[in-house]
């Protein structure tokens, strides 16, 4: 080949690979509902030019199973609890992160990283972390009647109560009330627990995860079970809304950014981590969703009115006999049978 030749050949891959191989710009992210300021999205796309396709679920059972079902395929970024990232790499169903492309990872504080259920966080990066504990209206319900889980089977709240649309979280409640660990896979814990929130359901008057607040607010609902950053939300708006910790201890929950592992925008994917990691933008998710932030350099930008606030940043003493919800294996079964059996009114 001449000279001249080649310098074309070579031009003509260039513009191949760029063309042809480069990613089409956007991204496809699947987030639970009402868990990110969506402003920040088009911020990002105004930014990088990458348009984000933004869908959402209230649960990870949900979740999980859309992405099992495209087999990891269909989207390029999701955000399981811990236990859940847990399932999903043991699964294969997550793609390894390249943290090259995340040079804001350096901002995550030590302390949510590298934990069982992600060691070294190959996979996933913390996002939001929390509590769930019992909300009560202190103008209908004397708050010292409420200070446990096993306060919720009082007959005072009759169709009194909101609960999550969230098997794990109301198993835990049964289990813990019973004196076991919130992740038995135990099938005598676990029938126990049936049967013991068989007792509770005629006090529920709905489950909901997407926007649980509201109900307390309207009205609705006098008590149940909340994540701690929709109870202080529900505060702001109605100061008789309280948080419990419960005494025979709390939930302890954490969100993560994962990517599926047949994501087609990997690079694009890494951008939107990469762009959520960001201190400023860690502060504004944290301070509009009121849930503490893993980011280390983003909680030093957050209102101190926030920050202090021991319902969002528990002392450690209020966290002593929480537990984290941890992969129960082959028993979600058994807890997913009975879940249904108890919607169902069984
Ligand atoms: C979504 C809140 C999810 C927090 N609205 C619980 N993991």
């Amino acid at each position: 080949m001449r000279k001249g030749h080649l310098g074309i050949f070579v031009l003509f891959l260039y513009v191949l690979t760029t063309f042809v191989y480069a990613e089409p710009p956007e991204v496809r992210f699947f987030n639970w509902s009402d868990y990110l300021p969506e402003e920040l999205l088009e911020r990002f796309t105004a930014e990088t030019g990458i348009r984000v396709r933004y869908s959402t679920y209230d649960s990870n059972e949900a979740m999980y199973a859309k992405i099992k079902l495209l087999q990891g395929k269909g989207y390029d970024l999701a955000m399981p609890s811990t236990y859940y990232v847990d399932k999903m790499r043991k699964e294969g169903l997550l793609h390894p992160l390249d943290k090259a492309k995340l040079p804001g990872f350096k901002n995550l504080d030590p302390r949510r990283l590298d934990q069982p259920f992600d060691p070294g966080n190959v996979y996933s990066i913390p996002y939001l972390w929390g509590t769930t504990g019992i909300a009560v209206n202190v103008h209908r319900i004397d708050p010292a009647k409420v200070q446990a889980w096993a306060d919720l089977w009082r007959p005072e709240f009759r169709r009194g109560l909101l609960l999550p649309n969230d098997m794990r979280e109301v198993f835990f409640v049964g289990l813990r009330t019973l004196g076991y660990s919130g992740n038995s896979t135990d099938p005598r814990h676990l029938r126990e627990a049936y049967e013991k929130l068989r007792q509770l359901m005629p006090n529920v008057r709905l489950f909901n995860s997407d926007s649980p607040q509201m109900l307390y607010v309207t009205g609705e609902v006098d008590a149940g079970m909340i994540w701690n950053g929709n109870a202080y939300r529900a505060h702001q708006e109605d100061p008789n809304l309280r948080y419990v910790y419960p005494e025979e201890g709390c939930l302890l929950w954490m969100d993560n950014l994962v990517i599926p592992k047949g994501a087609e925008h990997l690079a694009n994917a890494h951008k939107l981590i990469d762009f959520l990691l960001r201190p400023e933008i860690g502060k504004l998710i944290a301070e509009k969703l009121a849930y503490a932030s893993p980011n280390a350099e983003a909680v030093k930008l957050i209102d101190p009115k926030l920050r202090n606030d021991p319902v969002i940043y528990p002392p450690d003493e209020w966290l002593r006999n929480g537990e984290y919800t941890i992969d129960v294996g082959a028993a979600i079964t058994l807890y997913a049978e009975y879940w249904e059996r108890l919607k169902a009114g069984e």
